[in-house]
Parts: C-alpha cells; sequence; structure tokens
C-alpha cells in the first residue's frame, strides 16, 4: 500500500521525536526526565524496528506471493556487529535521529554507543557474511542467513599485565532490541541412537534412524534490512533447547569452552562459539553444533517449499540455492539425502540428483590444519545414520573414479571422502566438493591454488566446478556509516549514489592532483586520527601525537598473518634510533588490534610480547616519541569503525599463499590508508587497482614461496648473515623488555629459528625494512601521500560486497530481484 511505501518519508524529525518519547513510556517505561543512554537506545532502536517490521512483513508477503528462488546462506558465524546506526543509515534516517535526539539533549553517538555488538564471529568469514546479507538485502534479493543463536559470541578480550585474558562475551544481558523470536517455528533435531533396516513402503530396504535423544531448535529472526530500506530480509538464528521426553547424552568441550558450561544439558548446544578460527578443534560439540543448525534450517526450509510445493520434490533445487560458508554446514549434504532418502522415500539417484544442484561451497582457507575432518568413530556415535549415507556417496564416487581412471587407487585414496589414516577420518572438504554444484575460492590467487594445489584432481574431474568470487565489503558501514566526513566529502564532489554504485569512486581520481581537495581529504583524516587519538588516549592513558603516521595492523592474531614481523620491525626501528637519534624517520604510532585463539600459545606469546616492547617503547624518552605502539583491547566489529577511519596505513603482511583473501585490506583502502603488504589474497587485486605506485608491494612470491621451500628454508641463514636479524632475535631473548619475566619471549625467538620459521619472517624481514624506508619517505612528502591516500579510496569500487553478491548471483545461485 502506499502508507506502507512511504517509509522514508514517513517519519520527520518530529515524528521520531514523538516515536522515541512513546517508546520510552510504553516500551521501556521510563520517562524522558529518568532515561539514561541506555534507555534512549532502547527507544531509538524500537523506534527503527517499527519501520524494519513493516518492511519486513510486506517483504516476505511479497516473497511468497512470487513464489521466489532464494539462496539460504549457511554459516556458522554472523558477524553483525552494531546494527542501530546501520538501521537507520539504510532507511535514510540517520540525521533526521540525530536532530530529534539533540532537540531531547541526547547525543547520538553516546546512544549508539550503548549497543552491544553481535560478535557471533570470529573473523573474516563470519564478518563476509554479514556483508553479504546486507548486500543481497540492498539488492533486493530473496535471501535467508541461517546460523547460530550463540549465547555467548566471541570472548571478550582483556589485557592484564600484557597478557590476554578472555571473558565471557554476553551480548544479550539487558536484551536485543532486534531479534524476534518465532517459537511457532521451532525444529526437532535428532541424535545419537541407531539405526535400523527394515522394508518401505514400496516393499524396498528403508533405513529409520531412531535417535537416542532430541534437542529443539528456537529460531530467533533479526531483520536485515537494505539500504534504501526496500527490502528487508532475515537472518534466522537457532537457540537449542532441551526437548522434555529425551535424556541427554554426555559430551566434552574442553578447554575455554569447558569453563563455560554449566550442565550436560541441550542448551549447551548455542551456549558458545568456538573461539579458534583457522585451526581444527575436532570437538563433539562443535559438530553436534554444525549438525544442529544445519538440520534445524534445512527443515524449515522444506517447510516453506512444500508449503507451496506440496511433495512434488521436482522443484526444490530451482526454488532453493544453500550456499555453505566453508565446510561448516557440510553436514547438510547427507542430511538432505537422508530426508530425501528415507524420509520421502525417493531413490538414490533421484535423491542425488536434487541434493547435488542444490549445494554450493565456498572455501575460506588452504591452511592443512583448518580443513576440516571428523573421526569416523565420532560421526558414528553422533549421526550414525549420515555416517552410512557419506559411506554410500563415497562408494558411488569411487566407481565413479574408477570409470575416469581405472585402476588408479593413489587417485582414489587422495579423493576419498574417508581419509584411511590411523584413526579414520571423514574430510568435510571432499564431501563438500562432491556433493556441491559449484566450489569458489575467494580472490584470484587463492582460486587459483584451490584448483592447483588443493583440489587439482577434483578440477580435472569436474572441469567447470571450481571457480573464483573475490570478496568484498559492504560500503554502507564501511564507509558511509563509520566514515561520516569521508562520506560527505565524497558526496559533495561526486553525488550520493556511490553506496549502491562504488565503481562511482572512481570520479574521485580526477581530483587526485587537486591541491584542494587534496587538503580536504586529509583534513578529515586528521580529523579522524584525533577522533581515534582520543578513544586511545581514553582506553590506554597514551597520548599519541595526531601528525604521526597511524600504522594500523588488525586482524585475528596468527602467525601466517605475521604480527611478529611488524613487531620485528618496530623494534628494528627502535634500535637504529637508539644507536643514533638523528635517525631520519617520521614519527609513526603503530595500533594493533588482535584476538588470539585462548589455546594458540605462540599467538598469545606474540600479543604479549607486543605489549611488552610497547612499555618499553612508549616510555623511552631517549627517542623522543618517535614511535608509539598501541595494543587495543578486544578488537571487534564497532572497534573496527573507529580504527579504519583514522588509518594511513594498512598492514597486511601474511606470507604470500597463506591469506585467502582478506577483507581488512578492502576496508582500510577505501578509507584512504595506504597499504604495505605481499603479494597474497586480494592485496593482488588491490594493487591491480590502485597501481603499483599507489601500493608497497614486499616479500617472496607465491612461487618464491614454493621454491624457498623446496630447496629446504633455513632460517638460520638469514640469522648469521644479517646483523639486524641477529640482534633482534637475540634482544628478544634477554631480559630487555620483561624485567620482571626473563626468557618470557625466548619462544618467540625459537619459532623463528629452531622452530623453523614456517611463515617465512626471517626471509622477508629485509624486503619488509626498505618497503617501509620507501613508505616514510613517501609520508614526507605530504602532496604525494594525500595523492595516494585520494586513489586509494578511489579505485576500491571493484571490492563492494554488491560486486561480490551479484558474480554468485550471474554464475552461481542464478537469483532474480523481487523489488518490493
Ligand atoms: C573450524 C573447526 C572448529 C572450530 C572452528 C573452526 C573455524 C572457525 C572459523 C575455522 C575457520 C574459521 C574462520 C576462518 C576465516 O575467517 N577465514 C577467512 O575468511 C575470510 C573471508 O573469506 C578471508 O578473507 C580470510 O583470508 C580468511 O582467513
Amino acid at each position: 500500500s502506499q502508507s506502507e511505501n512511504s517509509y522514508s518519508t514517513k517519519l520527520d524529525k518530529k515524528a521520531f521525536k514523538a516515536s522515541v518519547i512513546s517508546h520510552l513510556h510504553s516500551t521501556l517505561g521510563t520517562d524522558e526526565n529518568k532515561a539514561d543512554n541506555h534507555a534512549w537506545f532502547k527507544a531509538t532502536s524500537a523506534a527503527i524496528q517499527e519501520l524494519v517490521l513493516n518492511r519486513l512483513r510486506t517483504t516476505q508477503k511479497t516473497h511468497y506471493m512470487n513464489d521466489t528462488r532464494a539462496v539460504h546462506y549457511f554459516s556458522a558465524e554472523f558477524l553483525m556487529g552494531r546494527l542501530l546506526s546501520n538501521n537507520m543509515h539504510n532507511f535514510g534516517l540517520f540525521e533526521t535521529a540525530d536532530a530529534a535526539l539533540k532537540e531531547l539533549g541526547v547525543d547520538i553517538s553516546d546512544v549508539l554507543e550503548e549497543e552491544p555488538d553481535m560478535a557471533l564471529g570470529n573473523g573474516g568469514l563470519g564478518r563476509l557474511a554479514a556483508c553479504f546479507i546486507d548486500s543481497l538485502a540492498t539488492m533486493e534479493l530473496p535471501a535467508i542467513g541461517y546460523g547460530i543463536h550463540y549465547e555467548n559470541g566471541l570472548f571478550r578480550q582483556e589485557i592484564k599485565k600484557g597478557a590476554q585474558i578472555e571473558r565471557p562475551d554476553s551480548w544479550r544481558d539487558y536484551g536485543n532490541p532486534w531479534e524476534i523470536c518465532r517459537p511457532e517455528s521451532t525444529q526437532e533435531v535428532p541424535l545419537y541412537g541407531y539405526v535400523e533396516t527394515k522394508y518401505g513402503s514400496n516393499g524396498n530396504i528403508q533405513k529409520e534412524w531412531h535417535p537416542g535423544s532430541i534437542v529443539k531448535g528456537v529460531p530467533w529472526d533479526i531483520p536485515v534490512v537494505g539500504y534504501g530500506g526496500n527490502t528487508v530480509n532475515v537472518l534466522r538464528l537457532w537457540q537449542s533447547q532441551s526437548s522434555s521426553h529425551f535424556n541427554w547424552d554426555v559430551f566434552n568441550a574442553g578447554g575455554y569452552v569447558d569453563a563455560q558450561r554449566e550442565n550436560i544439558q541441550a542448551e549447551t548446544i548455542s551456549k558458545v562459539l568456538y573461539p579458534n578460527d583457522e585451526t581444527e578443534a575436532g570437538k563433539e560439540l562443535r559438530l553436534i553444533q554444525q549438525y544442529f543448525f544445519s538440520a534445524c534450517s534445512l527443515k524449515d526450509i522444506i517447510r516453506r517449499y512444500k508449503r507451496a510445493h506440496g511433495d512434488d520434490w521436482t522443484r526444490f533445487s530451482e526454488q532453493v540455492v544453500i550456499q555453505l560458508n566453508d565446510t561448516h554446514p557440510a553436514i547438510a549434504i547427507p542430511e538432505l539425502m537422508r530426508i530425501l532418502v528415507d524420509r520421502a522415500e525417493l531413490d538414490w539417484d533421484t535423491a542425488w540428483a536434487i541434493s547435488s544442484k542444490t549445494f554450493a561451497y565456498t572455501n575460506h582457507t588452504l591452511l592443512p590444519e583448518a580443513l576440516e575432518r571428523w573421526p569416523v568413530r565420532m560421526l558414528e556415535k553422533i549421526l550414525p545414520r549420515h555416517l552410512e549415507i557419506i559411506y554410500e556417496i563415497n562408494h558411488r564416487f569411487m566407481q565413479e573414479l574408477e570409470k575416469k581412471w581405472p585402476g588408479d587407487n593413489v587417485m582414489k585414496a587422495k579423493l576419498s571422502i574417508i581419509e584411511e589414516s590411523d584413526e579414520k577420518m571423514v574430510r568435510m572438504g571432499n564431501l563438500s566438493v562432491i556433493g556441491s554444484f559449484k566450489v569458489n575460492g575467494v580472490a584470484q590467487i587463492h582460486s587459483k591454488l584451490v584448483k592447483e594445489n588443493l583440489f587439482p584432481e577434483f578440477d580435472q574431474l569436474y572441469p567447470n566446478k571450481l571457480t573464483n568470487v573475490t570478496n568484498g565489503v559492504t560500503p554502507r558501514r564501511w564507509l558511509k556509516a563509520c566514515n561520516p566526513l569521508l562520506s560527505a566529502l565524497i558526496t559533495k564532489k561526486i553525488g550520493d549514489q556511490w553506496p549502491v554504485n562504488l565503481t562511482q569512486l572512481d570520479k574521485l581520481s580526477v581530483f587526485a592532483d587537486d591541491k584542494t581537495f587534496q587538503n580536504q581529504f586529509m583534513k578529515v583524516k586528521q580529523k579522524n586520527k584525533e577522533a581515534l587519538a582520543k578513544e586511545i588516549k581514553a582506553i590506554t592513558g597514551i597520548a599519541v601525537d595526531t601528525k604521526a603516521i597511524f600504522d594500523v595492523q588488525i586482524k585475528r592474531l596468527h602467525e601466517y598473518k605475521r604480527q611478529h614481523l611488524n613487531l620485528l620491525h618496530i623494534m628494528a626501528l627502535y634500535k637504529r634510533l637508539l644507536k643514533d637519534p638523528s635517525y631520519d624517520m617520521h614519527s609513526r604510532v603503530f595500533i594493533f588490534g588482535a584476538k588470539a585463539a585462548p589455546g594458540y600459545t605462540l599467538a598469545k606469546t606474540i600479543i604479549y610480547a607486543i605489549n611488552k616492547v610497547a612499555d618499553k617503547i612508549n616510555n623511552d624518552k631517549r627517542i623522543n616519541n618517535k614511535i608509539k605502539v598501541i595494543f587495543l583491547p578486544n578488537y571487534r566489529v564497532s572497534l573496527a569503525e573507529k580504527m579504519i577511519p583514522a588509518a594511513d596505513v594498512s598492514q597486511q603482511i601474511s606470507t604470500a599463499g597463506k591469506e585467502a583473501s582478506g577483507t581488512g585490506n578492502m576496508k582500510l583502502a577505501l578509507n584512504g590508508a595506504v597499504t604495505i603488504g605481499t603479494l597474497d589474497g586480494a592485496n593482488i587485486e588491490i594493487a591491480e587497482e590502485v597501481g603499483a605506485e599507489n601500493i608497497f608491494i614486499f616479500g617472496k612470491t607465491v612461487d618464491e614461496v614454493a621454491a624457498i621451500n623446496k630447496a629446504g628454508y633455513k632460517p638460520y641463514d638469514y640469522y648469521y648473515n644479517n646483523s639486524e636479524i641477529k640482534a633482534l632475535l637475540d634482544w628478544l631473548d634477554t631480559d630487555y623488555f620483561t624485567p620482571e619475566q626473563p626468557g618470557a619471549l625466548s619462544s618467540l625467538k625459537r619459532s623463528m629459528l629452531e622452530g623453523g620459521d614456517p611463515y617465512l619472517v626471517l626471509a622477508d624481514f629485509e624486503s619488509y625494512s626498505k618497503a617501509n624506508e620507501a613508505l616514510d619517505k613517501a609520508y614526507k612528502d605530504k602532496d604525494r601521500w594525500a595523492k595516494m591516500a585520494i586513489l586509494n579510496t578511489a579505485k576500491m569500487g571493484k571490492f563492494t560486497s554488491d560486486r561480490s553478491v551479484q558474480e554468485y548471483v550471474d554464475r552461481i545461485w542464478k537469483l532474480d530481484t523481487c523489488k518490493v
């Protein structure tokens, strides 16, 4: 109706004020005089949520009436961050809300700060899912995100005496204004038990799984508002609940997760997000989590499909496409087969034809330790019928291989879903490739390595299955909302369409040499640096010079990301300054944000090392404040939104071939930071876009890394042949940085010598040091730097998640837009 469609013009300042006050009274039970910032946050969110829910109803009605094909994005993680600011921006109501709250005597930024992050993800993979559902709604595509309603998201990080401490993240303590519980759509999930063989209605052998226990999945819906506010899709997150009539078996969680567990209950399943990214946990509870949300989501999809199509399965894969965000939900493949074969009593070939046209799989990593494998024994215990189905899938696949490569058992062993090791394992990557119609990597180089190194035989067998879709980020959150000053400047120059058509940023290129524009652009950067400096002061007590280079490395702590290479270089600069106080360098503030997996000892040592080196450098009067090192605790989406607009330099320094894509690299460059980075992941494509003059590339290439490893890498050669490297590593072995704890950093030195330096830190050190010198020189030339910064923003058009999603739509999902 007309009134429903005039959503964005419906609320002027006066009406918005009235709505907030009405919610303050009737939803919050308080009033203008008593309300604190949190009450204002709740009331403002409620006012916005009213509009959100109207559009949600209209969207769902429209999708239902049009019986649209939809993508179902299955992900164990959705790193949503805060929603209020984004939802206001997407409804075009941010300025209205700002002005309305001002008249009520309330500062909107204080209100926004009240919102806890939805930290239901570890890092890149989880945030990518959040960017994709933002783009899907913005592009008016029928889509639903399916995941887990973790009671505790990624742990809150505290730094005590330089070391990381994990604390639980309870993001719903004071209620969440966005989520809606849908008890009417509760699903039941079977677990454990045994399989019975019997005769089905048509006289064929049928299998029936008699579960040992059943848990309930209760869905919570989070509305996902598209830019412009027309389409509102949903993110459906499942919460586990015990179902009264079954007993709950004992299972182990272990470590950090163990500490969170109070009792052996069904509720445990959705209690906590596993904090290990890029490492396999192999824990029973993790597998149960994966099955729990996959099974709930599939049942939900099938219920919706049957409402429209009854028992006619022939159109299922025309209506439903399921994207697997890594192998975490891969158990959905045998689960769909189980439903089709055991429940719907379709024959195997018919079922497989449906299933293998339904799933597509995204690979996010090549690191062997991150490739999921589950013990056969564990599957047998928890999901006995699924194990049988996996064996059947594998058996038929082996027959297919025999036809293609007769007698080639080496090939069969390689491609088998079952790894015949001492403890037999199920390889979820192989299952995903076999069970999907498309498999994609997340940046060109990564997808090439997926084809050539990870799955070369699969690429031969299925020539068009493996493909690339380079990642992207949503410019609504990562420029418009987080960097209002730069956004306003850009809009003044090129109009207001860039948030939905990011390649228009290229129109800024013609102003890259324009002195006036350079001044305006760098003035915005300066203001953002001042805001971050204030934040740094408030959080750490440390004052930083905002004329210094703000150099930022923000990402999970992992050896392959090489925060320790950055640290070694900082120590080198410090040493050079101590040796020669006139050493020529522009002052620089090195800012880190990183969480380490709680069980990853070396990663925690690197955090400790950064903090200890920081203490020493920050308090050393001899170096005249030339260097400051800041470690901001509890890095998360909302902190990223404050750091990224203020960055001059973006550190993207992974060992070539190890970072699948990276997405922080895109966010930073979009906000005018210049990258110092290796030829890895999406850095390569960023370099292509901005040009070699506007990025500092260093280090061994993928091919060089392979050659070095083949020849046998000898880190000691670098140690003995480069006196600076030797001095730096030896420095870690003294008590200079940790007088109260001698030897605390020795393990870091050892990892790069006896440990074999698996990520080639020493091999890349000199090249990194040179690139840093070039960067320092470039920064001293103000005009040159301004031009570089502008061109970084101007050339980031490719990296909008709208482009990524459009590629998925064209080449994988085959969806039509549905105007609401
Ligand atoms: C697996 C098993 C058990 C417990 C946890 C996990 C687990 C959890 C999260 C394994 C991996 C992850 C996350 C991986 C991830 O974030 N990968 C990143 O994905 C980004 C989006 O594609 C890329 O840009 C990054 O390069 C990649 O590292």
